[in-house]
């Protein structure tokens, strides 16, 4: 299978097709109140998505465990904790990157431990994301041709 994909250059490609545009990707931004956040997600339905400046600079990722996590005392969950946090007090601020013009061999590579990837301009600016789901449909495509 390997080398059908090979022969099909998939590997080589550039990630351009499957990239979902920054104005399509659920972000919040560094000084958003935790409270804002945690709506975000609850309301897009996802697990974690990324954190932005107001010039579209990527600078972490905040999830709802990451969230709960912050809100844990030592018996109860602290709700009432989540007025005084902003994003950047409890997002991590790693993750995982790509070039916009690198190949779809490194995105698969590193979709392995991460459910999307942030994509970056040259000038480091966030362009968008590359989900997991878009891989796998790719490699699929292939596959089945
Ligand atoms: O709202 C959803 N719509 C659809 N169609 N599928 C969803 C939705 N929420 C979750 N899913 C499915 C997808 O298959 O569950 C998977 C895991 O979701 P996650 O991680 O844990 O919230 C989804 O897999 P995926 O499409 O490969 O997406 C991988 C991860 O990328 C998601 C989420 O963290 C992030 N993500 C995806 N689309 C996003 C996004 N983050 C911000 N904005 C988007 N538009």
């Amino acid at each position: 299978m390997i080398q059908h994909l090979k022969n099909q250059s998939l590997m080589d490609k550039e990630i351009q097709s499957i990239i979902i545009p920054v104005e399509k990707v659920a972000h919040v931004q560094l000084a958003n109140p935790l409270e804002h956040a945690l709506l975000v997600l609850i309301k897009s339905g996802y697990t974690a998505i990324p954190v932005l400046d107001p010039t579209f600079k990527l600078h972490g990722l905040i999830s709802k465990s990451l969230i709960l996590d912050s809100l844990l005392g030592l018996e109860q969950i602290e709700v009432e904790r989540l007025a005084g946090l902003k994003v950047e007090d409890v997002m991590q601020p790693s993750l995982p990157t790509i070039h916009k013009e690198e190949t779809f061999a490194k995105a698969l590579t590193l979709s392995i431990n991460h459910p999307f990837i942030c994509v970056l301009d040259d000038d480091g600016s966030f362009l968008g994301i590359i989900i997991r789901s878009s891989i796998l449909k790719l490699i699929s495509k292939y596959m089945h041709q």
